[in-house]
């Protein structure tokens, strides 16, 4: 099944708890601190895969689930990091928030990454705390809940080339005589219900084996589809991607004119930047018609369309015409971009959208939220102290002792002085409240 929009949750595992322990030894009377770390959370990524071609796999599962660290042991042991979850999705998918307003990422090379839901980081254990004012610490951190995000994906097939036209002009026909696609072909409208892809090799008809691209078959459009009549136009996203169109009309058609017509105003009626797309023209099904008959469809058509320079004709029966305007949509590819379809993306050059690292984990902002009369409402919002309070065990005083320190080491106590905050003040760090203690 085909399916280019769906909503999926992904929660990346937990960080494993710090562990806190000492060293017991025979002689040695007070063995030092020894709770080694917890592992990682594992992170979700999703990935651009070639052999993948529909979101269908998130229709049935909509929740995905990444495994979390396993905790630190003692004697200086860490847990281990739990496997990362890597989804496959086809080459075009493009990644929103979940309301679709932001855009986080846009896969359009096989094997390009984009991180989904980063893993919790393992909590420290005891022995990390091991300090000279502080040498048998008995608290460790917890494990850092993973990530937690709904994204919407949707998927725009990144074809060279998409082959448009009403139906039963015969574009799948097309499609399955120069490319690896077989898609239905019938000779009843609306037989391709969804886009089929097929990468089409010129070495049959007379190019190099390097000279190859991808190309869309699209459902056919009728008049009005923008208006919803017949499939409508939901696959005509499809196009926004396509470099080049190849516009086919049938040759017996009773006015071409129209025909070419009614499908560029559908065209433009669904984005503008559509109908701007380099087309080539082609009458199909040649084979049914003699030579002078066409000559004079021909003539006609151009006569009645000034924009159109050259049109072709094929026939996907007898094979004719094809090599022409194969070579034609060759030479316009070409033109249409700097760089030509058969350059080789070097694996090392895939991008890994990691957006979290762009910010800076140890900045914050500090914000007063309510004023009152004894104890004012404050917030403090940063990755790196959000962190670590929630990686606190606040039922252990050391544990809080060391998020007091922390405020002081990263100034965040001074700044929120700066802003008002007195003695007895509440301040927010994600949903843990803690007292503004200094004088
Ligand atoms: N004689 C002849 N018939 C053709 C040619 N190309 C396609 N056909 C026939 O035209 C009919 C429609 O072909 P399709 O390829 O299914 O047309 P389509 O444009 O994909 O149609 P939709 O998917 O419904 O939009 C089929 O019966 C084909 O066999 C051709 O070159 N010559
Ligand atoms: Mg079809």
């Amino acid at each position: 099944m085909f399916c280019d929009e769906v909503t999926v949750q992904f929660i990346a595992g937990r960080g494993g708890n710090g562990c806190v322990s000492f060293r017991r030894e025979k002689f040695v009377p007070r063995g030092g601190p020894s709770g080694g770390e917890g592992g990682k959370g594992g992170s979700i990524f999703l990935e651009a895969d070639e052999n993948i071609n529909t979101l269908a796999q998130f229709n049935t599962q909509k929740i995905f689930r990444a495994e979390s660290g396993e905790p630190g042991r003692g004697k200086d042991q860490g847990g281990s990091d739990a496997p990362d979850l890597i989804l496959p999705v086809p080459i075009g998918t493009i990644i929103f928030d979940e309301k679709k307003k932001t855009l986080l990422g846009d896969l359009t090379k096989n094997g390009e990454r984009f991180l989904v839901a980063r893993g919790g980081k393992g909590g420290f254990g005891n022995a990390h705390f091991k300090s000279s004012t502080r040498q048998a610490p008995t608290f460790a951190e917890f494990g850092e809940p993973g990530q937690e995000r709904i994204c919407a994906l949707e998927l725009k097939l990144v074809a060279d080339v998409g082959i448009i036209g009403l139906p039963s002009v015969g574009k799948s026909t097309l499609i399955s005589r120069i490319s690896n696609a077989r898609p239905k072909i019938a000779d009843y409208h609306f037989t391709t219900l969804v886009p089929n892809l097929g990468l089409v090799t010129m070495k049959p008809f007379g190019g190099s084996i390097k000279q190859n691209f991808l190309a869309c078959d699209l459902p056919g459009l009728i008049e009005d589809a923008h208006k919803g009549k017949g499939l409508g136009i939901q696959f005509l996203k499809h196009v926004a991607r396509n470099r080049v169109l190849v516009h086919l009309i049938d040759v017996n058609t009773l006015d071409p004119v129209q025909d070419f017509k009614t499908i560029n105003a559908e065209l433009k009626a669904f984005d503008r930047a559509l109908a701007k797309k380099p087309q080539l023209v082609a009458f199909n099904k040649i084979d049914t018609i003699d030579k002078d008959t066409l000559q004079e469809v021909a003539r006609y058509f151009l006569k009645k369309n000034r924009s159109v320079k050259k049109i072709f004709a094929f026939s996907c029966v007898t094979g004719k015409g094809l090599k022409e305007l194969l070579f034609a949509v060759w030479k316009l590819l070409e033109k249409t971009t700097k760089k030509p379809a058969d350059v080789v993306v070097k694996p090392d050059s895939f991008k890994i959208f990691r957006p979290h690292l762009e910010e800076d984990p140890k900045s914050y902002e500090v914000k007063l939220i309510k004023k009152r009369k004894t104890n004012s409402l404050f917030s403090v919002t940063g990755r790196r102290i959000e962190q670590i309070v929630v990686m606190t065990d606040f039922l252990n005083p050391e544990g809080v002792a060391r998020v007091y320190d922390v405020f002081e080491k990263l100034s965040i106590q001074k700044r929120l002085r700066s802003i008002g905050a007195k003695f007895g003040d509440e301040i927010l760090v994600g949903k843990q409240t803690i007292i503004y203690r200094w004088k």
